[in-house]
This record gives structure tokens, sequence and C-alpha cells, in this order.
């Protein structure tokens, strides 16, 4: 059975726990329009997240990949549109590196699209409930830096692997150790995951050029 791939980040930044892997975890192995989940843990590490990618692709191959990070101030799951040849952290990972103002990939392109229908899964999330939109900037810390890796790695040898990166919130019972931030529970995270991964599968890769603007 054909594979969708989707990966969840080990905490960082003093959390003990990163809701995107909550999320993504509670998912694997599920069935969805003839295609199987294969979830998997990325580390937060510079470099090291993505030879863990690269090893999960070549193991699964998918035909899609979602990969998923927390992100502290999001209200909402984020969409995001692009990934920036940029790794700049204001943070150490988790091995203890900072890189500041280096590129993801040298002599990479500045940046990349996502090639997933990112605006048709912001719909469906938003018809079925879920407060849900689009970013324009994945930061410049390991999520993006994965997806930037994602990108590349279907630019340069894997064209028929469809990407896109969410950011998600804080999960609750982060946020109250971070008074006003917002937060959304995890389960309500998979259900969101869950109608994602429907969308890819039944939507074309150019769709979100005719779904018209997402206010
Ligand atoms: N969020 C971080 C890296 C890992 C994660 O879950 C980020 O937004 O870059």
């Amino acid at each position: 059975m054909p594979t969708i791939l989707l990966t969840g980040f080990e905490p960082f930044g003093g959390e003990t726990v990163n809701p995107s892997w909550e999320a993504v975890r509670r998912l694997d192995g599920w069935e969805c329009r003839g295609h199987r989940v294969a979830a998997r843990l990325m580390p937060c590490v510079f470099g090291a997240a993505l030879d863990t990618l690269e090893r999960a692709v070549a193991e699964t191959d998918p035909v899609a990949l979602l990969a998923v990070g927390q992100a502290q101030s999001r209200a909402e799951l984020s969409l995001e549109r692009v990934a920036v040849n940029l790794d700049d952290a204001r943070i150490p990972d988790n091995a203890g590196n900072r890189p500041v103002d280096v590129p993801v990939v040298a002599g990479g392109p500045t940046a990349y699209f996502a090639s997933l229908p990112i605006k048709a899964i912001a719909t469906a999330l938003r018809s079925a409930g879920i407060p849900a939109g689009l970013s324009h900037s994945a930061g410049s810390f390991v999520c993006n830096h994965l997806f930037y890796g994602a990108c590349h790695l279907r630019a340069v040898r894997r064209p028929d692997l469809r990407v896109g990166f969410l950011h998600i919130p804080l999960a609750p019972e982060q946020a109250v150790r971070h008074p006003g931030a917002p937060s959304m529970a995890v389960g309500q995270v998979t259900a969101g995951l869950r109608i994602a991964v429907e969308t890819i599968l039944a939507t074309g890769e150019d769709c979100h050029e005719a779904a018209g603007t997402l206010e």
C-alpha cells in the first residue's frame, strides 16, 4: 500500500513534550483512501533532522510528506507556504548547535513553495470547525530547515514527492506555563491531520492554484 509520511519533532527549548509528535504518532498505521500513514520522529537538531528525514523517505517511499512542528505563538493550524534557504537560530538546537545566517543547502535556491494543496487543506479544516490558515514564514530554526531540506529533496531527487509543513500551537498543558500563549488540544490537532491527509489524497497538486484567496 502506498505511504503518506507524517513527521513530528522531539521536545525542544525546555519543553518535555512536543505536540507535533504527540499528534502525529497517533496516526501511525492509519489507512486513508488506499494509503497508509507512516509516522516518524525527527530530532530537533540541524543536519541530523535532514538525515533522519532522508532515511524515513528512503524507507517508506511516500507519495506525500506532511511535516509538523510546534510554534509557540500560533493560534491555529498554520500551513506553511514557503521554505527559505536560511538557518538563523535564536536558541540552540538539542545538540547545542546555533547556526546564524547560513544556508540550509549551500548554492540552493533562495526558497521553495510547498507542493501540497495548502489552501484546500486550510479550507477543509475550517469547514470542520478547526482554526487554520496559511503562513508565509516557517521561521529560520529547525522546522524551516526540515521543510527546506524536504523541498530540496523533491527538487533534486524525488519529483513525485509532494511536500508540506504544518506549524501547530502549543498543547494546553504547555500553554499554562506560558500565560497568554494560544493552545490547541492534541486530539484536535490529530483530527486536523486526518483531514489534511484526506485532502492531500483527494486533491491534485495544483488545486491550490484554483482555490482562490483564503481570507
Ligand atoms: N518547532 C521548531 C523546531 C521543532 C519544532 O517542533 C521550529 O518551529 O523551528
